[in-house]
């Protein structure tokens, strides 16, 4: 009997941490789930399914299916073994009770089976049901089927027995609650996209993506046997590559599974994706520390055995040898600690002479056993060795130069008076006329000019040597005053907007693409940091007698007839076909004025996104560049892209 009171006494006390627990959640939905924005609303789903994955992880699961219910619900579903539904010795609750309602009780526990798990946060379905307005969730398990409903983190009904199966799973319901997201509907691409990183990561696992929401439900599949391997043929799908299949090998000690997948294609970009336990590792870490030291011993020890290079020569360097390499690391690891600002970055220090001894390994036997496409290889890193020296050369004359001249900003940039930075704004303009208006009508105050002269470079083709000769790249260098490549530092950029202004036309969209590639190659962290945009002027002024107005669209000019009652045969709807055609009145009025204009925020939310449509847009296959456009054709004409 005494025993039964303590019981119920440690009950009660659990029940208010239960509460005060999911109450910390709802009040500051940020510390947990990083926002309140779309990312963090998609994050929800990312926590429910990471379970499932967990599962599958320690081999008990095959199948998740993931669906976007009508109401911008989701509901997940796994064939695993389902979550417990005993009573919780130590809570004296069902243990499905206690997963959903205690705060980091994620899958973590119950010691067996788990040897890697993922999981950003490790908050998993507690901190997603206390932000849902409800959640249900199904277990099949030992012959039946159970359930329990939870609203805002509180649970409804008890655990109940529903019926019978011959199955064993978890069902799981939510919506997102609309008190804590600014707008709790999901997006269908940025869900695939995630499941099909976590599909080609998780080479067993069977993916659906169902999205219920449209006249015809959307279903996808996402299942690849080659996984990484098929991750990196996936990634290089757009490009031109060097050699057939992908570099593979794996590696495993203490606990710790490493596997690489390696492809060069013919451009002159590094892209290395780095993995731990499916989480994408942006920031790198050791096992990326230690993929890049033994690259780099492997080919300079091959290169000079086999007399690509003199035993006097200098080394290749990592960036000569990581030119036009797309990879993909994929570490399971069973503790893995994450650091940095985004907590993307991995610390276990014994992973980095685990990675460098598999790849030291693995990587020269393979260049032992395909010295063809070994040569391939190495005879771009070569290459990329000489243009490095040439823009290293390149590099220091533009540096002596400006060492001699008085001034080093460029002579037809008309810059502003304001001296901090962040009150700054720079227009880049196209077109000369269109120059002229612009430094008539800025406001000199804080507003600077510069005009785009001469012929552009196409640095999707191009290497940095021929950015430092190319005359209208090297003025907008000296203008931001960043420097670009290895050099770049945000920390000197002259101005914290800068606005491409180029016609609404195809020529004008051809110049904002490759500014926009050039800025994504050579000076990223602009783009990442937000200080990049794309001014907007108007197609369209529509007049009657004395009265004027600017419309950016067909459908606005629509809009202001309708609005001032105007017959459209009676007023005078001039397009603009050019910038130089406005005055720098109007340019000032409708386009630069801060108070009036719009201007639109180039933002990177997907690196691999981006990295494609540039790709696409700007790289040598033309038959994806075709069906981007066709595909995207409105996006391209609105966005200019
Ligand atoms: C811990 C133990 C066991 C299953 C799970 C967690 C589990 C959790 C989730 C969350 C979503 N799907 C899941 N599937 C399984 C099983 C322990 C046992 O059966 O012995």
């Amino acid at each position: 009997m005494q025993e039964e009171e303590k019981n119920k006494v440690a009950y009660d006390e659990n029940q208010i941490q239960v509460l005060e627990g999911l109450e910390a959640v709802r009040k500051r939905p940020g510390m947990y789930i990083g926002s309140t924005s779309s990312r963090g609303l998609h994050h929800l789903v990312y926590e429910i399914v990471d379970n499932s994955i967990d599962e599958a992880l320690a081999g008990y699961c095959t199948e998740i299916i993931i669906q976007i219910n009508k109401d911008n619900s989701i509901t997940n579903i796994d064939n695993g073994r389902g979550i417990p539904t005993g009573i919780h010795p130590k809570m004296g609750i069902p243990t499905v009770e206690v997963v959903h309602t205690i705060l980091h009780a994620g899958g973590k526990f119950g010691g067996e089976g788990y040897t890697v798990s993922g999981g950003l946060h490790g908050v998993g379905a507690s901190v997603v049901n206390a932000l849902s307005e409800y959640l249900d969730v199904e277990v099949s398990r030992d012959g039946k089927i159970y359930k329990q409903r939870y609203e805002r983190g509180n649970a409804v009904t008890g655990l109940e027995e529903i019926g019978t199966t011959d199955k064993t799973g978890t069902k799981t319901t939510f919506k997102p609650d609309p008190q804590i997201f600014d707008e709790p509907v999901f997006e269908f691409d940025i869900l695939l996209n995630r499941f099909r990183e976590l599909a080609f990561l998780n080479r067993n696992i069977i993916i659906k993506l169902i999205d219920d929401r449209p006249e015809e439900r959307i279903e996808k599949a996402l299942h690849y046997e080659g996984g990484i391997i098929s991750f990196v043929e996936y990634n290089n799908r757009h490009k031109e590559v060097l050699h057939k299949s992908p570099i593979y090998f794996e590696g495993s000690k203490d606990g710790s599974a490493v596997e690489i997948a390696i492809q060069y294609n013919d451009s002159y970009v590094e892209n290395i994706f780095s993995f731990a336990n499916n989480i994408a590792t942006t920031e790198g870490g050791t096992h990326l520390t230690g993929f890049k030291a033994a690259l780099t011993k492997v080919f300079n020890d091959y290169a000079k055995k086999y007399n690509y290079i003199k035993e006097n020569d200098k080394n290749l360097t990592g960036e000569d040898i990581r030119e036009g390499m797309t990879a993909v690391i994929s570490l399971k690891i069973s503790e893995p600690q994450f650091e940095g600002q985004t907590k993307t970055k991995l610390g276990n220090s014994e992973t980095r002479s685990l990675v460098e001894s598999i790849v030291n390994e693995k990587l020269s036997n393979f260049f032992e056993e395909n010295p063809s496409i070994t040569k391939l290889i190495l005879d771009k890193c070569i290459t990329a060795a000489r243009a490095r020296e040439a823009a290293r050369k390149a590099r220091e004359m533009t540096r002596r130069k400006s060492a001699f001249e008085t001034s080093t900003l460029p002579g037809k940039l008309a810059d502003c008076q304001e001296r901090d930075a962040s009150l700054c704004e720079i227009y880049i303009v196209e077109g000369d006329s269109a120059g002229g208006s612009a430094k008539q009508g800025r406001d000199r105050k804080f507003q600077a000019i510069l005009p785009l002269w001469g012929k552009m470079l196409n640095v999707e083709k191009a290497r940095l040597d021929k950015v430092y000769e190319n005359e209208k790249l090297m003025p907008v260098v000296t203008a931001l005053g960043t420097s670009i490549g290895d050099d770049f530092d945000i920390s000197k950029l002259r101005y914290h907007k800068i606005i491409i202004m180029a016609d609404a036309d195809v020529d004008g969209s051809h110049i904002r693409t490759l500014l926009l590639t050039f800025f994504f190659r050579y000076m990223k962290p602009l783009v990442e940091c937000g200080h990049i945009y794309i001014a907007q002027p108007p197609l369209f002024k529509v007049s009657k007698s004395k009265e004027s107005f600017y419309a950016y669209n067909e459908k606005e000019v629509d809009k202001i007839t309708q609005e001032k009652q105007w017959r459209k045969e009676d007023c005078s709807i001039q397009r603009y076909k050019g910038l130089g055609e406005m005055n720098a009145e109007q340019l000032w009025e409708t386009t630069m004025n801060p108070e009036k204009r719009t201007i639109l925020k180039v933002e990177l939310d997907d690196v691999i996104g981006a990295d494609e449509i540039f790709t696409i847009l700007m790289g040598d296959k033309v038959e994806p560049r075709k069906e981007f456009i066709t595909n995207h054709a409105k996006l391209v004409t609105n966005l200019d892209i």
